[in-house]
């Protein structure tokens, strides 16, 4: 009797359950996969496997000690930057490789830091930077495909990614996620005026809810100078700006303009600036005070304008008296 035809189906579900290999030694795994030799061991011996003892309240100590040291330290800082966007993580990453002396917080509404940088235009992938802006990912160490007068990061998520464990690794940078911003400090100046000297935070659930519980009182950080990259869209865009509009420290917002690569990218750069003693604007929240065009989906000047607010702040925090500064 002919043998019963075999289906590649069956063909290789029998291969799948074929007679029980013993596990490769862990140098075979460790030859096949460039795997460390430790992980090779843990492949090869998983019936000895098991984790090291804990008990709960030891992982409740390990996050809330590290947590409100981390607050206690930060409660007076250096620079604030409000906003972990691509204007905010590059403005971090060229402030805390200049000035490894200065003390960074970053404040990030979301739980997911990396604001509009995860994708490029309409959820698709890549991420177009315009030169010189590839001078940045270099720096950074993000692989790019060079077309010419611009550069394509594969995946927007990867130069995100690679910023922000930069950033992250950084011994004088904390970012504090799922925060946000909902006020500024401010100090009366004698030539009339304020200028900011820090910034009101709160849980980012709590800032959302005001209006379903009353006095949900904010906390604070005192700092010389903050950096406000709040972006133009979602539910705290261009947060700064407003902020300084209805404190009637600013007389009007510009509104973002419409869609022009060309003017946009080279405004947005050239306009990062101090627009109050205390507070200096980058990224696309600029584009809401100063009336910008908007570029869409090219990333260049918030990498450059994070550069520049960067360098502002290296530069007001020289010039400015400490006194002038808390
Ligand atoms: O990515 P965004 O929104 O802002 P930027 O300026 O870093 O980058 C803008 C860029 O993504 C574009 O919009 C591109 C180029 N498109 C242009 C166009 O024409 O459409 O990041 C801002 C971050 C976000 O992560 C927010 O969650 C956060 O700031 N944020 C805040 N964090 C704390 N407190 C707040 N009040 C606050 N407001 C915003």
């Amino acid at each position: 009797m002919a043998p019963a035809a075999v289906s590649p189906t069956q063909q290789h579900a029998q291969l799948a359950v074929g007679p029980k290999k013993p596990l490769n030694a862990a140098s075979e795994i460790e030859a096949q996969g460039n795997l460390t030799k430790e992980l090779a061991d843990l492949m090869a011996n998983w019936d000895d496997f098991s984790f090291g003892p804990i008990r709960e309240s030891q992982v409740s100590r390990a996050m809330t000690r590290r947590y409100f040291k981390d607050l206690d330290n930060h409660a007076e800082t250096d620079v604030v930057i409000i906003g972990a966007g691509s204007c905010g993580l590059s403005a971090a990453f060229t402030l805390g490789t200049m000035r490894p002396d200065l003390k960074i917080t970053i404040i990030e509404s979301g739980v997911a830091p990396g604001g509009g940088a995860w994708l490029g235009g309409q959820l698709f992938s890549a991420m177009v930077m315009r030169k010189p802006a590839d001078a940045f990912l270099r720096a950074v160490g993000v692989p790019y495909e060079d077309e010419g007068d611009y550069v394509v990061v594969k995946h927007a998520a990867l130069f995100t990614s690679t910023l922000l464990s930069r950033v992250l690794a950084m011994d004088n940078v904390k970012l504090f996620n799922a925060t946000a911003v909902e006020d500024l400090i401010t100090r009366p100046r004698e030539e009339g005026g304020v200028r900011v000297a820090g910034v009101v935070t709160n849980w980012t659930l709590v800032s959302l809810n005001h209006d379903t519980q009353s006095c949900m009182d904010p906390n604070t950080i005192n700092s010389a100078l903050t950096i406000s990259t709040t972006g133009h869209d979602g539910p705290f865009g261009a947060f700064s700006v407003k902020r300084l509009v209805s404190m009637k420290q600013l007389p009007e917002l510009g509104g973002m303009r419409g869609l022009d690569m060309q003017r946009a990218e080279d405004a947005i750069v050239k306009g990062t600036r101090e627009i109050v003693p205390g507070l200096i604007v980058g990224g696309m929240e600029l584009s809401e005070i100063d009336g910008a065009n908007r570029m869409g989906p090219t990333f260049g000047a918030m990498a450059l304008s994070g550069v520049r607010a960067a360098q502002v702040a290296i530069e007001v925090l020289e010039q400015r008296k400490k006194e002038d500064l808390f």
